[in-house]
């Protein structure tokens, strides 16, 4: 029998600081009524998908920083968002900035938490690759991620939800070919990324032609040499004076992309995806058990 999912990737345009979380809230509901409307089961929202993307600031006040964190997942302002997601029978993977509180320290983490289609939270995924730096850096774009985030510290686990196997990844975690590696030697059928990626970079503006050909590549490379599903959702737009690019996309097994979004706003794109593709590539070129050699790549590498 065919095993079949429809993928919603839900891009959402800018989000602004003087947005205020319930109104981001009734926005991310609004994309999964429209995604649950052309009938997906299974939604991906963008990386730090409750607030504006507050790496590109240094922020000295630490009361001013709290803000942007959330201290649990879900809370009284993000539970409509898993009660929308129960009453539409409609899974989703989101972003945010996760604060754990260690005593007295604080802990902070670019996390993304995948909740199933009963509205609750099956597991938590911590972005690995955080990129950046922790100070401004001369003639480079301000991305202070590291100043803000500690690495990811759960690997890459993948979830049981609504009878797929499914894997996550945040923005810079796509450009590296470990995710989509370790994440499918862990059972992956279908990885769900966001991302937030701005359009120009001071450090390298000889290279801004290729921002969406760098967007889509790795990710459609990851998808083919995986043999997984991939759908990967944006914030897009000009955001607090930053613009970011768009490009959300679901992506086979095949490296196709099967769905893109056009707008740099909030928009959603659906593809039904059809699972058994996953085997049929895997028989055509990756049979990961018959050919992989990770025991002579080992001698190889050490
Ligand atoms: N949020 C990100 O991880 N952004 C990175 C870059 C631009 C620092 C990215 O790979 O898109």
């Amino acid at each position: 029998m065919t095993r079949r999912v429809k993928l919603a990737a839900c891009q959402m345009g800018p989000v602004q600081s003087s947005a205020s979380r319930p109104e981001v809230v009734g926005r991310l509901i609004h994309l999964l009524e429209r995604a649950a409307k052309d009938g997906a089961t299974l939604a991906v929202f963008p990386e730090l998908a409750l607030t504006t993307f507050f790496p590109r600031w240094e922020i000295d006040n630490e009361t001013k920083l709290d803000v942007f964190y959330e201290a649990s997942f879900p809370n009284a302002e993000t539970q409509p968002l898993l009660d929308a997601a129960r009453r539409l029978r409609i899974g989703f993977a989101i972003g945010f900035a996760e604060m754990v509180q260690d005593g007295a320290a604080k802990q902070r983490f670019n996390t993304m938490a995948l909740v199933d289609a009963e509205g609750q939270v099956a597991g938590l995924y911590r972005k690995m690759h955080v990129p950046g730096s922790e100070m401004p850096e001369p003639g480079v774009t301000v991305h202070l991620e590291r100043r803000y985030f500690a690495p990811g510290n759960l690997g890459f686990p993948v979830f049981d939800i609504d009878g797929l196997r499914v894997g996550l990844a945040l923005c810079n975690d796509r450009r590296w070919p470990e995710t989509y590696r370790m994440l499918c030697l862990n059972g992956a059928e279908i990885v769900l990324i966001g991302y937030n990626t701005p359009l120009l970079l001071d450090e390298a503006p000889q290279l801004a032609h290729l921002r969406m050909f760098h967007n889509h590549l790795p990710m459609q490379a990851g998808a083919y040499q995986n043999t997984v599903w991939v759908a990967a959702a944006a914030k897009a737009g000009l955001e607090d004076g930053q613009a970011l690019i768009g490009g959300s996309c679901i992506i086979a097994p095949t490296g196709e992309i099967t769905a893109l979004a056009t707008s740099l706003a909030d928009e959603v794109v659906t593809y039904d995806a059809d699972l058994g593709l996953i085997e049929t590539c895997r028989r055509v070129n990756f049979d990961f058990a018959r050919y992989r050699r990770p025991d002579q790549y080992r001698r190889i590498c050490e």
